[in-house]
């Protein structure tokens, strides 16, 4: 039979409008990139024909003989960059993943500490308005008011009085370094299991530009397409006496059959973390954060924190301009074509759908090779725009200057 000829106009168009947006704005959400070309050719590749339910050599359908071998070559890869004993490159998402180390490791009601999601945390740690708060008793840690930083001593004392069976750190909007050996010892002290979600900074860790929880943490979560920079996916890292735990509640405990296209494209993405040019770009991202947390600070922004020390900055608006929320300033700033998103800071009077915060990230502008220079123009666009944000003209020439610097770094050129 012969394949459908039916071109269709209308998803081209819209193919071809997102590329264009993406060719020719700024992207600075913190957990976004541009994945390859060659990732983005496996995920369209004959891979995703194929079920697999399973694992490389105890599937449940016939003709897993190749699958088998790229999903094989996927966790050998990723194993070998993090130097870890296990992997899952099957988790569909990081929330499928952090999801799937509760089933194996926790009974429905025990008790867990993870960060709270206002104050930087995942709604997968513990929100009351997602199944892992719903099903798991978490209690939530925080940042100081001091220094803004992870409070390590509320770690240790509420360890001691919940005894937790699961440690859980990592973060979605937290600027500085998270070293996992505070967190070891607060599970050890009650004799908890440590999970570490990298979900955010896997590719700083691969990069070499912040410090490696494998070998510290019992289980490592992370997702493939933000600062790693590969397919969108989960993948989990553990040691081999939590293998078969993990691997049970992957499949069948929370999946059906892997999407074996993003497993290849992972084990594309897993090889291009592990070369020299992607330490430098690590590297670069967090030099872009810091010039760019500079840049925002000389702007009249305040950093909560007071910098940053990875690949994004949390924005506290409100010294800026106690009005502006961060609802309002997101929505401008896209109208820019400065594509951002409004975040809860610590302790946010306003609530998490207005905010007085934006969350801004380098991972994507690093990759089409912006620098430091590139960096001062996006503060001053920033501020530019939100300091003329009432006047429609004056931010129709901002979107005119951002399409101009975006002009030389275009990610897909070709496209
Ligand atoms: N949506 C991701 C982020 O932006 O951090 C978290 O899952």
């Amino acid at each position: 039979m012969p394949w459908p000829t039916l071109q269709d106009e209308e998803v081209l168009r819209l193919t071809k409008a997102e590329t264009d947006r993406q060719n020719t704005a700024l992207q600075l959400i913190a957990s976004e990139n541009f994945a390859s070309p060659a990732v983005m050719t496996a995920t369209g590749s004959v891979f995703t024909n194929k079920y697999s339910e399973g694992y490389p050599g105890r599937r449940y359908y016939g003709g897993n003989q190749v699958v088998d071998q790229v999903e094989d070559l996927a966790r050998q890869r990723v194993c070998e960059l993090f130097g870890a004993e296990h992997a899952n490159v099957q988790p569909h998402s990081g929330a499928n993943a952090n999801m799937a180390v509760y089933q194996a490791l926790l009974e429905p009601g025990d008790t867990v500490l993870g960060l709270s999601l206002d104050h930087g945390g995942h709604l997968t740690h513990g929100s009351p308005v997602n199944a892992s708060g719903l099903m798991y008793n978490f209690v939530g840690y925080g940042v100081t008011e001091s220094d803004e930083r992870i409070d390590l001593d509320q770690v240790l004392a509420l360890a001691n009085e919940h005894r937790p069976k699961l440690v859980v750190t990592g973060a979605t909007a937290y600027p500085r370094t998270i070293d996992p050996e505070p967190f070891r010892k607060a599970a050890d002290s009650v004799g908890a299991l440590l999970m570490f979600d990298a979900a955010h900074i896997a590719g700083l860790i691969a990069g070499g530009v912040h410090p490696n929880p494998v070998g510290i943490a019992d289980v490592v979560t992370f997702t493939t397409h933000k600062t790693m920079r590969g397919p969108r996916g989960g993948c989990i890292l553990t040691t081999s006496d939590l293998a078969a735990a993990i691997d049970k509640a992957i499949f069948p405990g929370q999946q059906g059959g892997p999407q074996e296209h993003a497993i290849a494209a992972k084990a594309i993405g897993f090889a291009e973390s592990a070369t020299d040019e992607f330490k430098a770009y690590a590297a670069q991202v967090v030099a872009n954060a810091s010039a760019l947390a500079s840049a925002m600070g000389e702007e009249g922004f305040r950093l909560v924190s007071g910098g940053t020390d990875n690949h994004l900055l949390l924005i506290d608006l409100r010294p800026f301009d106690a009005e502006l929320t961060g609802k309002e300033a997101q929505i401008v700033l896209d109208e820019a074509g400065i594509t951002l998103n409004r975040n809860s800071i610590p302790n946010d009077p306003r609530s998490p759908f207005v905010t007085s915060g934006l969350r801004i990230g380098t991972p994507a502008v690093t990759t089409q090779g912006m620098t430091e220079p590139e960096m001062v123009e996006i503060a001053r666009l920033t501020a530019a725009t939100l300091r003329n944000r009432t006047d429609p003209s004056a931010v129709a020439n901002i979107r005119e200057e951002v399409r101009q610097l975006c002009a030389p770094f275009a990610p897909y050129p070709q496209s």
